[in-house]
C-alpha cells in the first residue's frame, strides 16, 4: 500500500496545504504539538534521512531553503525542526519529512 504522505502529495486524501511546489509540500501537522506545526515533505517518496544518497542533495537544498522562506513569509522568528529518524526515534510515517514547530517556548534538553 502507497505511504499516507504520497497520498497527500497528489492530493488523493486532504490535508491542510501551506505550501506546495513540483519539489516539496508543506501542510499541518494532524497532530499538532505546537501552535505552529508543519510538516515539509519530498514529492519523492524517501523513506528516512537514514535513506538519501547523492542524487537527493538537490531534494533536501530545497526542502531547507523552503523551511526558511516560509518562516520569513509567516513571520515565524523562532522555531524547531525535527527529523524522528528510525522507529526508535518516534518516526511513525515513513516519508521523509521535517516537523516545523513554533509559538511556544521550548526548552532543550527537555526536562
Ligand atoms: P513522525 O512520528 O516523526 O513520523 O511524524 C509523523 C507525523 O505525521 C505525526 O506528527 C502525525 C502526522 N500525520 C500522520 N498521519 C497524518 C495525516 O494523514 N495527515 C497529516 N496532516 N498528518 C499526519
Amino acid at each position: 500500500m502507497e505511504c499516507i504522505f504520497c497520498k497527500i502529495v497528489k492530493g488523493e486524501i486532504p490535508s491542510k496545504t501551506i505550501y506546495e511546489d513540483s519539489y516539496v509540500h508543506v501542510f499541518q501537522d494532524i497532530d499538532p504539538k505546537a501552535p505552529i506545526h508543519w510538516l515539509i515533505v519530498p514529492n519523492k517518496h524517501i523513506a528516512s534521512i537514514a535513506e538519501l544518497n547523492e542524487d537527493d542533495s538537490e531534494i533536501i537544498g530545497k526542502l531547507l531553503l523552503q523551511i526558511s522562506k516560509l518562516a520569513k513569509e509567516h513571520s515565524i522568528g523562532d522555531y524547531r525542526i525535527v527529523a524522528n529518524t528510525g522507529r526508535n526515534a518516534g518516526q511513525s510515517v515513513f516519508h521523509l519529512h521535517f516537523h516545523i514547530l513554533a509559538g511556544r517556548t521550548f526548552s532543550w534538553p527537555p526536562g
